[in-house]
């Protein structure tokens, strides 16, 4: 579309192009210097402007009203033989003919070039050949669709894909295809899965030198193919909205995380009992039986903050009521729960019941606040309560009324809300793409609002949660999009009680978590399927270490309570529960990392020691935060596993012992055990198990020094609400000096511990002697 560049010129930190044929097209390129190292390309195909859901604050409000960028920034704009140059401190792009972008880092690297050939469509397979396949029922992908918005950058050889939210099969996502469209297929998700219900445009290349990110800001239907028709690009598309990414630069991996954070938004502390453990069902069937659960959590000795409530605690699945007829009280139970020190999080669905004098759906119909069909009526489709109307979260009114609605469970005592089917799904057939919504201050349609349905859900929750309760609120969604992490957490959705699922589990979490989702997990045991004593048990290994350890599983499947499969099994559920537990300082820690730089709780090895080749595929561990290493066992039947440990000196959890890394080592794993390495020097937060946040009388720290040098930061607040935003918080700088270590209380303004104790962990050389 684009030949010869012809001239330029600069407006605040943007630079417009004019192109051979671009006047008559009536599009307008831009360069725009967000940051230091954050360039946003742009061409206005739909003549909107950026109208960006995920970019929010003073940021998005810029961008969207065309004033964004930081002129500051900008070092210099000048014409070239190779183009024109747009320099900050840290990166440079270079605009060619055709608008083709190049980027290089500080040093002149080149860190990603625009391809310029075309794509290489097509699968080389005749139409008849393709007939005859899809007459036996097989989909293939056949000729590679050229999008009307499409860009396609260079691979080199050695280059690594990451990111993209929650798509399935491996960590590095090179070779494969995805799409972002919020889908929900109960079907068991498999290494080709295009999509499911999460859209995050964003995507990172690991280099040889250097790596970089983009991210595709365009909330409708999107496409990535990251090498799989062709070695050397990767295209990203859609066929509708504005060609608009974020070219995000960086040394490393951890910069562009920061980068895009920086963007989107940082995941924000959650109340310290969400750390707990979740137990959760699909669904218990009555007031007896989950009152039981509680019960038999304390009776095995099982710490526990939280059980969960799915569909079947409604009144016919109508959200904010309560079913009577399964619970004489429902507040009475959860206020029983609470005595024990267990919270109750409810399921809530978009989907409204369409029943004539159901408040919900009588208060939405008056307003206006459901999805009209294109000729005005409103749209009907079915969910379980059977026909349902969706309200239209686009729409700033609904986003209140629907925050004034949490009312309902705040009053019942509930402590968070689980978002559930807000792809949306639908029961007789799929939304029609034209059905009407609204986007903020602009009507819109189901294909453009699709992919950020959920987001706009979670965040109506999140509002109306931190209004009336004042205290950071805890949601859980299905459905989202880039940015959902100011508002809410996640999990994976309908995974299996099977082997390639707690597989999956790893790279998936740790792909979430490095696009923004930082507080994530599967379900635990697996959804869908019957789980195994074995797979549980290793299961239970991987939830012990992810943000959200919630055990949860479908309706008719096996049992899945942690004493559901014999005592061995409990055994094991006891001692990961209990070490999870223990480790809540810690992970509280890492969480208010993740609020102030981006960088998730749960790391692939890769985002710690991105230029060590041998964790640039390590799909079967996993670091939390940067000093502990998990090594789960993921293989059925397997008492022993390969562990990779990266440079440095690894101290043995279990045993102590100290291993030097860089190598690969054979731990024995019977099945209680999941290898943990913990790094030289490190300093590990331990609380004494208890059975809930907040028993904790004496209000111990336990400071766990390794042999070596480090020194940490330590946190510390009330755990519940968002006094720590104006100082209410205590913080301690830790340095370890080979077991001793200095405390040294560097912001004071929270209440001090009961008792700091000092332990040593790890044997010292000396000692080995
Ligand atoms: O289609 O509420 O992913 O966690 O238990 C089933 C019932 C609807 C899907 C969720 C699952 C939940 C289930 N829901």
């Amino acid at each position: 579309m684009f030949g010869k560049l012809k001239e330029y010129c600069v407006e605040g930190a943007k630079v417009y192009f004019t192109y051979e044929g671009s006047r008559e097209a009536g599009a307008r390129p831009c360069v725009e210097v967000v940051s230091e190292s954050i360039f946003n390309v742009f061409i206005d195909y739909a003549g909107t402007g950026h109208c960006t859901r995920a970019i929010e604050g003073e940021l998005g409000e810029r961008l969207n009203a065309g004033t964004g960028g930081d002129i500051a920034k900008l070092e210099s704009v000048s014409q070239e033989e190779a183009g024109v140059i747009i320099r900050t401190k840290e990166l440079t792009g270079v605009v060619s003919d055709g608008f083709h972008v190049d980027f290089y880092d500080r040093e002149g690297n080149l860190l990603s070039a625009a391809y310029r050939g075309k794509r290489k469509s097509g699968a080389g397979v005749s139409e008849a050949a393709l007939a005859l396949l899809a007459e036996e029922g097989h989909e293939i992908s056949g000729a590679a669709d050229e999008h009307k918005i499409q860009e396609l950058r260079c691979l080199d050889a050695g280059d690594c894909i990451y990111g993209l939210g929650d798509k399935t099969g491996f960590l590095n996502k090179r070779h494969y295809e995805y799409e972002m469209w919020n889908t929900d297929n109960p079907d068991p998700q498999e290494d080709n899965f295009k999509a499911l219900y999460k859209s995050i445009p964003f995507m990172m290349v690991l280099r040889e030198k250097g790596a970089y990110g983009i991210f595709f800001d365009n909330h409708n239907r999107t496409f990535f193919d990251l090498g799989k028709e062709n070695n050397d690009y990767y295209m990203f598309g859609a066929e509708e909205g504005n060609l608009d990414y974020y070219f995000i630069g960086g040394k490393s991996l951890k910069d562009v995380v920061s980068g895009y954070t920086y963007l989107t938004g940082r995941a924000p502390m959650q109340q310290m009992w969400t750390l707990g453990y979740h137990q959760s069902r699909w669904g218990y069937d009555s007031e007896e039986e989950i009152r039981g659960i509680a019960r038999k959590m304390r009776e095995h000795g099982l710490p526990c903050d939280c059980i969960h409530f799915d569909i079947d605690y409604m009144d016919h699945f109508k959200v904010f009521t309560w079913n009577k007829e399964r619970y004489t009280d429902g507040a009475k139970v959860i206020a029983d729960f609470k005595e024990m020190g267990i919270k109750a999080v409810t399921i809530i669905d978009p989907g409204v019941k369409l029943e004539k004098d159901y408040y919900v759906y009588e208060e939405g119909v008056k307003e206006g606040y459901f999805a009209k069909t294109p000729e005005g009526e409103i749209y009907v489709n079915q969910v379980w309560p059977g026909d349902a109307v969706y309200p239209d979260f686009g729409n700033p009114q609904v986003r209140k009324w629907w925050g004034e609605k949490q009312k309902f469970l705040i009053d019942m005592g509930v402590s968070g809300v689980w978002n559930d089917m807000n792809e949306p799904a639908s029961f007789r057939g799929p939304l029609p793409d034209d059905v009407v919504f609204t986007d903020e201050d602009k009507k819109s349609t189901h294909g453009q609002v699709h992919n950020i349905y959920g987001h706009n859900m979670a965040k109506a929750t999140y509002e109306g949660w931190k209004k009336q309760t004042n205290k950071r609120p805890f949601v859980i969604t299905r459905a989202c999009y880039s940015g959902s992490q100011k508002y809410t957490t996640a999990w994976t959705g309908d995974n299996h009680s099977i082997w390639a699922h707690i597989r999956m589990a790893i790279p998936q979490l740790c792909n979430l978590g490095m696009s923004g989702m930082n507080f994530v997990g599967t379900d635990v045991g697996g959804f869908g399927s019957d789980s195994t004593p074995e797979l549980f048990a290793r299961w239970m290994q991987i939830g012990c270490f992810s943000p959200l350890f919630r055990n949860h599983c479908a309706l008719g499947c096996r049992m899945q309570e942690p004493w559901q499969f014999g005592g061995e099994v409990l055994a094991i559920s006891q001692k990961y529960i209990s070490l999870r537990y223990e480790l809540l300082p810690y992970l509280y820690d890492l969480m208010r990392e993740t609020e102030q730089t981006g960088i998730p709780m749960m790391r692939p090895l890769v985002l710690e020691y991105d230029r060590d080749e041998n964790v640039k595929n390590r799909n079967d561990e996993f670091m939390l935060g940067d000093r502990m290493l998990i090594a789960p066992v993921v293989e059925q039947g397997a008492r022993e596993r390969m562990v990779y440990l990266p440079e440095g000196i690894w101290y043995d959890y279990w045993t102590g012992e100290k291993v030097e890394g860089g190598s690969f080592l054979v731990r024995k794993a019977p099945l209680d055990l999941c290898p943990i390495y913990v790094k030289a020097g490190a300093v590990i937060p331990k609380y004494p198990v208890r059975m809930c946040v907040g028993e904790d009388k004496d209000d111990i720290l336990i400071l766990e020094a390794y042999p070596g040098e480090g020194t940490y930061v330590h946190y510390q607040d009330n755990g519940e609400d968002f006094g720590y935003r104006e100082g209410a918080y205590n913080e301690y700088r830790l340095v370890n000096r080979d077991g001793k270590v200095d405390v040294e209380k560097i912001h004071e303004g929270y209440r001090d511990y009961g008792k700091i104790e000092i332990k040593t962990a790890g044997i010292k050389d000396a000692e080995m002697r």
